[in-house]
């Protein structure tokens, strides 16, 4: 029996990737690289300083730690601008309903994102209280698919990997939750979540009881 469940936040809780995809164009078109919405796919659930190595990569382009600390910095400070209007009515559709259910049925749980912002955007979400734990980019020295973050999650909640179920959008999260004996649920498209055990296109409509008979 599952006690956990650990939730991924960008394209889970959340679609903050239009925000990083804004703000990384801006500086993009700055250095004269062209970077696409496709581009933009590679860097979900991607730390902030990969996801700028991989810009550069694009653009063949090589940099000083100094100066690419200096990109990822101001990068940042564009992106939480525009998360400045982020509100409830930004959570993806479902996710309350399934985050009140699941806990009224004893359910624990936790955050597991690779963000350095996490804690701020739940709080503009109003969903701090609805999280155990918290583990996010400031906890973590490995990034997914080491299973660092879900293992500290299940940690915080006092329970095993194996008592645990991730929900995730990125395929390197699925292969994090399994590397740290989770089951996981894909969000989004089977064919790039086929790893996943068992995938649904968002929580619209989803219930923690169909979630326990297809996983557990
Ligand atoms: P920050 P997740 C990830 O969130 C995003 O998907 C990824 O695009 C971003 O680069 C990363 O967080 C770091 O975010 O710049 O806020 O620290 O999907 O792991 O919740
Ligand atoms: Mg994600």
């Amino acid at each position: 029996m599952h006690k956990g469940l650990l939730f991924d936040l960008d394209g889970v809780i959340v679609d903050t990737a239009r925000y990083h995809y804004l703000a990384w164009k801006e500086l993009a078109q700055e250095l004269g690289i062209p970077f696409t919405r496709e581009d933009n796919e590679r860097l979900k659930g991607v730390s902030r300083n990969r996801s700028f190595e991989i810009i550069l990569e694009i653009g063949n382009r090589q940099m000083e730690e100094a100066q690419k600390e200096y990109y990822c910095t101001r990068k940042n400070g564009i992106y939480l601008e525009y998360l400045q209007t982020l509100s409830e009515k930004d959570i993806l559709p479902g996710v309350q309903e399934f985050l009140e259910a699941a806990r009224a049925k004893g359910y624990r749980t936790a955050l597991g994102s690779a963000s350095k912002n996490a804690v701020f955007i739940l709080e503009k979400l109003k969903l701090s209280e609805s999280f155990d734990a918290v583990i996010d980019g400031n906890k973590v020295s490995k990034a997914k698919p080491d299973p660092e973050v879900f293992l500290n999650g299940a940690a915080a909640l006092g329970l095993a990997g194996c008592d645990c179920i991730v929900f995730e959008d990125a395929a390197a999260g699925i292969k994090a939750a399994h590397a740290g004996g989770m089951r996981a649920v894909g969000i989004g498209k089977p064919e790039i979540l086929s790893e996943a055990d068992y995938v649904i296109r968002g929580f619209e409509k989803i219930t923690i009881e169909e979630i326990e008979q297809e996983i557990m």
